[in-house]
């Protein structure tokens, strides 16, 4: 595979509303796009940092240093044999997996279009229709909460997440129980307690939650042990799980039941893959998370989403949900049975709007 160009774009999309979890609030996403170009076609990638290192310790300007200096000479320096071949280019970078990730992604879309195949289908996808849930942001009152729920259950979601942390948990719970008592319903923490809060987290049983993701520190994998052990509550990992060994380790101490997989946080299709089979051996399911991403991250997602242990419903849902207007065409849409159709024709399946990508770039730099 000759790669002649790899062009990074920063873009700036405001959310349709703020997005509040427990380390705090988004607005504007700030999204790096990854471009690589060869071969008479092209491939693309996002980057899923935040704005800042509140997630994990990546963030959109250490993902442009990451990729420029890098991620970029890395890919360019020899040719490469296959979009395969590329997560073992990164193994001299440690961390930062959102920045090489997107690259790595963008290489997988690029051999799908070059070989006419989908990227499910390239990727080793075998769901033809990918079951969706949505996650719900803190709101500002117990009553706006309520209303987003109806919003969307209406919308045929399979399983809806909240976002809690203390002082927005426990009473919350009851009252979305009260009105849900049927609800495929479950929360994630992001980190905001600690082994100290076991009594506390213990009330969360009465809930009959799918799950409760990451309610420890976000590089803990014993102490969710211990907190499992105290549980009935599945635990599901987010942030703890950022490569194959966290995976097995995580598994061997039974400190979760169910994993989370993020493209960007574990660093592209491969790194993922191997995580999805490590879980499937195991007999523990995984979801595709998501990352407030644009059309083209939200592609990325639809393909791994598409592989046979993704179970359990995931974030992947609607562009509306989260952009007045998306940088794909079509946008990603939602069946009214709360599932999205895999797309089939080559690549990620999806038409990039490049005028508005140009229109939304705050800068851009390109490699040879
Ligand atoms: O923990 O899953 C998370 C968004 C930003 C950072 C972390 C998380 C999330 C979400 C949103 O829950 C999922 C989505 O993109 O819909
Ligand atoms: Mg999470």
């Amino acid at each position: 595979m000759t790669i002649e160009q790899i062009t990074l774009r920063e873009i700036q999309m405001p959310l349709v509303s703020a997005f509040e979890t427990s380390f705090g609030a988004t607005t504007t996403r700030r999204m790096i796009l990854v471009e690589v170009r060869g071969e008479g076609s092209f491939g693309w990638g996002e980057v899923t940092a935040g704005e800042g290192p509140f997630y994990n310790e990546e963030d959109t300007e250490t993902a442009w240093h990451v990729l420029k200096d890098f991620a970029i000479p890395l890919i360019l320096r020899t040719p490469l044999d296959s979009a395969a071949a590329a997560a073992a280019r990164f193994d001299p970078i440690r961390g930062h997996r959102m920045a090489t990730g997107a690259l790595e992604a963008a290489l997988w879309d690029w051999e799908a279009r070059l070989a006419g195949r989908s990227l499910s289908a390239l990727v080793g996808g075998t769901r033809q229709e990918i079951p969706c849930g949505v996650s719900i942001g803190i709101q500002p009152s117990v009553e706006a909460l309520l209303e987003k729920i109806r919003t969307e259950v209406a919308a045929g979601y399979q399983r809806i997440k909240i976002k809690i942390k203390p002082g927005w948990d426990i009473a919350v719970l009851e009252r979305v129980r009260e009105q849900f008592p049927a609800l495929h319903l479950m929360a994630d923490a992001n980190s905001a307690y600690t082994l100290k809060d076991v009594p506390h987290l213990k009330q969360l049983d009465r809930f009959y939650l799918m799950m409760i993701e990451q309610p420890l520190a976000h590089d803990d994998l014993l102490d969710h042990a211990r907190l499992q052990q105290a549980l009935e509550t599945p635990i599901c990992l987010d942030e703890s799980i950022r490569t194959l060994r966290h995976a097995e380790q995580a598994i061997e101490t039974a400190a979760c039941r169910i994993i989370n997989i993020k493209l960007g946080r574990v660093g592209g299709f491969t790194h993922a893959h191997a995580i999805h089979d490590c879980c499937q051996a195991a007999g523990i399911p995984v979801w595709c998370g998501g990352m407030l991403e644009s059309g083209i991250g939200r592609a990325h997602n639809i393909a791994l989403a598409s592989l046979p242990n993704f179970v359990l419903p995931g974030d992947v849902s609607a562009s509306r949900r989260y952009w007045s207007q998306d940088v794909i065409v079509p946008e990603v849409e939602v069946t009214p049975a709360g599932t999205i159709q895999v797309p089939q024709a080559a690549g990620l399946g999806y038409e990039i709007d490049r005028d508005r990508i140009e229109r939304r770039a705050i800068r851009r730099e390109s490699f040879t």
